[in-house]
């Protein structure tokens, strides 16, 4: 991409609406633009990353063996109707009549649709079980939507529901999307922390809530130093064994949100207790028949009787983690993406654009990095050279090669890495060598 043309409308200052890192760095970066209290355009830059951690999150799903389908945003109120929350879940549901006068909504969550369409194409146990995801916008009016797309009214959210025979059964499943979660959030960089947590309107009694630390969360958090040591991605996962012993090893330790805090247990820790605040990116519910129960979904079992599937969902926030990635990987220049997120893989920048000899080594450079498939932004403005090196660091472009007039003449360009602040004079065809692979 070059700059020139690139829809980037940056900000020099700080907007005085925003209160933390992630959603003041989203704004100058012209990642996103508020429609109204709690919505938000995504621009071309931060589509490119909410698109990317998309994929990860796909990936990871598709390795645990979900399968992915599409529900629409705009749901009927008779499913609604039918499990009995479409009274409990009150002012947060997003109301809504057609022109029929049919009640509609906007949905918050999809347990009752999934459950009408398993419902309505599952006769036999034979057909069981199922795991199936959507990555679509949700609608929650919260009361004080804040701190950007952070909590969001309109938000992108991962939904995986899962639907077994026995008790059993739907554990396991749980444990596939509590592994697939650990490796989703380590591939970004981030260490979530899965805490036991309270279930709210969603129901069941088996919950853990994902959370990665920082200063400005929401949620108040306490758990076992150690946890913060474990590492999934070094383990090698078969989705079709038995993942227990892993589930074991990330809940063998202390760590619970505020709501299911135990005082006297966590201060058996001593000072290996930390006590911190965090984001919730994930939640993960088991909530048994509630649902198949309330729908009356049941399959016939293996004698003709009626079964009602074991259910879970589980939750990821997409556009939530965006801000969460940017919490956790910022300093006083702006944003410093993880090489996985990252919305190009390297930045060119030209100090002298329209000096022929510059313009015709970034223009080459520009040309073989994409050719490498490393999707390259270069910056071939007319404009300070100052403020060339501010944007690319404020929107995080992991690998900066600069090319300027002195270095041209010596046959040199500077590799600069935005995580360390390394520079190193190399020759153009050393640069392209370091970032292949
Ligand atoms: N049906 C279940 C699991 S699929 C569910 O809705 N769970 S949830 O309410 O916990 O939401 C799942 C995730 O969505 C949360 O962990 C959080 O990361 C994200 N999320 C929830 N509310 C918001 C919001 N207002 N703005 C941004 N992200 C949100």
């Amino acid at each position: 991409m070059r700059m020139s043309r690139y829809f980037l409308p940056t900000l020099k200052e700080d907007p005085s609406e925003a209160q933390i890192a992630s959603h003041r760095l989203m704004l100058r970066a012209g990642m996103i633009r508020q429609s109204s209290a709690g919505i938000y355009s995504w621009l071309p830059l931060g589509l490119k990353v909410l698109s990317k951690v998309e994929d990860v999150v796909r990936e990871e799903q598709d390795a645990a063996g979900a399968q992915e389908l599409l529900m629409p945003t705009i749901q009927p109120a008779e499913i609604w109707q039918e499990s009995g929350r479409y009274d409990d879940y009150g002012a947060e549901m997003l109301r809504i009549r057609d022109r029929h006068d049919r009640d509609m909504l906007f949905g918050p969550t999809n347990e009752e649709m999934i459950t009408e369409i398993v419902r309505a194409h599952t006769r036999s146990y034979k057909d069981l079980p199922k795991l199936l995801y959507h990555i679509q916008w949700k609608f929650r009016d919260e009361v004080r939507p804040r701190f950007g797309i952070m909590r969001g009214r309109e938000f992108l959210m991962k939904d995986s529901y899962s639907f077994d025979l026995t008790y059993e059964g739907a554990r396991a499943a749980y444990n596939r999307m509590f592994v697939a979660y650990l490796r989703t959030f380590a591939r970004m960089g981030l260490k979530a922390i899965p805490m036991a947590a309270d279930t709210g309107p969603i129901g069941g009694d088996l919950s853990h809530e994902f959370i990665i630390l920082a200063e400005t969360g929401e949620s108040e958090v306490f758990c076992h130093k150690d946890l913060l040591d474990l590492d999934v991605l070094g383990e090698s996962v078969d989705y079709d064994s038995d993942l227990q012993p892993i589930v074991d090893r990330w809940t063998g330790m202390y760590a619970a949100t505020d709501e299911k805090h135990d005082p006297e247990e966590a201060a058996k820790l001593g000072d290996r207790l930390l006590n911190a605040r965090g984001i919730e990116v994930g939640h993960i519910f088991y909530f048994g028949t509630k649902y198949s129960k309330a729908m009356n979904a049941a399959v016939a079992g293996p004698d003709g009787e009626h079964v009602f599937p074991e259910m879970g969902s589980y939750g990821i926030g997409v556009s939530r983690l965006v801000g969460g990635l940017i919490e956790a990987f910022h300093d006083e220049n702006g944003i410093v993406w993880p090489e996985s997120i990252a919305p190009f893989g390297a930045g060119i920048i030209n100090l002298k654009s329209g000096d022929v000899a510059c313009d015709d080594v970034a223009a080459d450079l520009y040309g073989k990095l994409k050719a490498m498939g490393r999707d390259p932004i270069y910056d071939d403005r007319d404009i300070r050279a100052g403020a060339k090196f501010a944007d690319m660091d404020l929107i995080g472009i992991p690998w900066q090669i600069v090319v300027g007039p002195r270095g041209v003449k010596n046959d040199v360009v500077e590799l600069k890495n935005r995580a360390n602040g390394e520079r190193e004079e190399i020759s153009a065809e050393s640069a392209l060598a370091r970032l292949t692979g």
